[in-house]
């Protein structure tokens, strides 16, 4: 998951540290801090993995006060804003990072013993949990509502709403909550039928009606339903749909109007990168988004899109789907992330 992102990052890590610590050494200002001496290869066989390029620089500390000027990590940060942008991370969102990276890092005084390491992971730590907003936690969203809380899935088609309401009935299962899912594709073909093949799977109650019936009607009775068995909480599914289509957007209107969900949950790609953001942000101008899934994260190297959509849309980021079975499903944690993205780090 994310790997490209990963490395980027990390490269992006070393050439920042890197420069500040040419500043350190530069002859005009001050005495050299003393890297690690360089592994001299042949002339030491059998020494095993000799430290690389990447293990020096983690390794620097300063040897002496200095002040990081702009242009001392002019370079570096042009590098980190081609990294973010060719990670498909949005402008505005990348323009954000670099002038946090920046303001972290430019015009403070360093103190002689300072890990130069430490000092670039924690402006990348900072300014990435800065757009990244603090998630949601949707257990603790549930226990703080009265009962049933409604959430309604929509997306384009094709996302992994679907997949994204059986893994999620699954995990509110697991701690401890009662849930009744309702059919609300009444439009494609074997919608119905897939959704209760899941139900099933996970002993979940599924609402359903006919192929075509009105998907309000649908997911009114399942609200019904959670009221007279006191279930905890009601997933509603919807037909995949673009915000272009008026008649489908206005159905959702309805879908809304009948069932007041709660929650309104946007589903997307994370492979989609940018489209998703672009969508999302569609999404919730016409019916609305109170938080985001970004489904399979497993296949997305780039990461553009988690980073970018709350950012963008300032709504949070509450899941991330990370393969096809139940449990492939990650409660979005952004301290956890960033770690995961700059591990290894301070
Ligand atoms: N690798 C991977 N595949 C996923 C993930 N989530 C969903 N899928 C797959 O994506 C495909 C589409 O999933 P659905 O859940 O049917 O998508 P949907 O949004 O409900 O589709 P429509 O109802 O047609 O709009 C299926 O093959 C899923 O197994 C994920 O996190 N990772
Ligand atoms: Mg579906």
């Amino acid at each position: 998951m994310f790997d490209g992102l990963r490395e980027r990052l990390q490269a992006a890590r070393n050439r920042l540290g890197s420069s500040i610590q040419a500043v350190a050494a530069s002859p005009a200002e001050g005495p050299a801090a003393t890297p690690p001496a360089p592994s001299t290869g042949t002339a030491e066989p059998a020494r095993p993995a000799s430290p690389t390029f990447v293990d020096k620089v983690r390794v620097l500390v300063l040897e002496r006060e200095l002040i990081v000027s702009e242009k001392n990590v002019a370079d570096a940060l042009s590098e980190l804003e081609m990294t973010l942008l060719e990670s498909d991370v949005a402008l505005p969102v990348t323009d954000a990072i670099i002038a946090n990276v920046r303001k972290c890092l430019v015009g403070k005084h360093r103190k002689i013993g300072e890990s130069v390491d430490a000092l670039v992971v924690s402006a990348l730590k900072t300014a990435l949990l800065d757009v990244l907003g603090s998630g949601f936690d949707l257990r603790e969203y549930i226990l703080a509502r009265p009962r049933p809380v409604k959430i309604l899935f929509t997306g384009v088609n094709g996302t992994g709403k679907t997949t994204t309401i059986a893994k999620i009935g699954s995990y509110l299962k697991k701690q401890g909550f009662t849930v009744v899912i309702g059919s609300g594709d009444t439009y494609r073909a074997g919608a119905i039928e897939q959704i209760a093949v899941h139900a099933e799977r996970l002993g979940i109650k599924v609402i359903q009606h006919k192929e075509g019936a009105d998907p309000s009607a649908v997911l009114f009775d399942t609200v019904q339903y959670a009221h007279s068995h006191k279930i905890d909480v009601v997933l509603a599914d919807t037909a995949g749909r673009f915000h272009t289509k008026a008649n489908l957007m206005n159905q959702l209107d309805k879908i809304k109007r009948v069932m007041k969900p709660d929650l309104v949950v946007y589903v997307d790609e994370a492979v989609a990168g940018n489209d998703a953001v672009i969508r999302a942000a569609e999404f919730d101008r016409t019916v609305g988004a109170d938080a985001i899934v970004l489904t399979k994260a497993d296949m997305d190297s780039r990461g553009g899109a988690a980073i970018s959509i709350t950012h963008t849309i300032g709504k949070p980021l509450m899941f991330l789907g990370t393969g096809q079975t139940y449990d492939d499903i990650l409660p979005f944690d952004p301290a956890g992330f960033v770690d995961g993205l700059l591990d290894g780090g301070a």
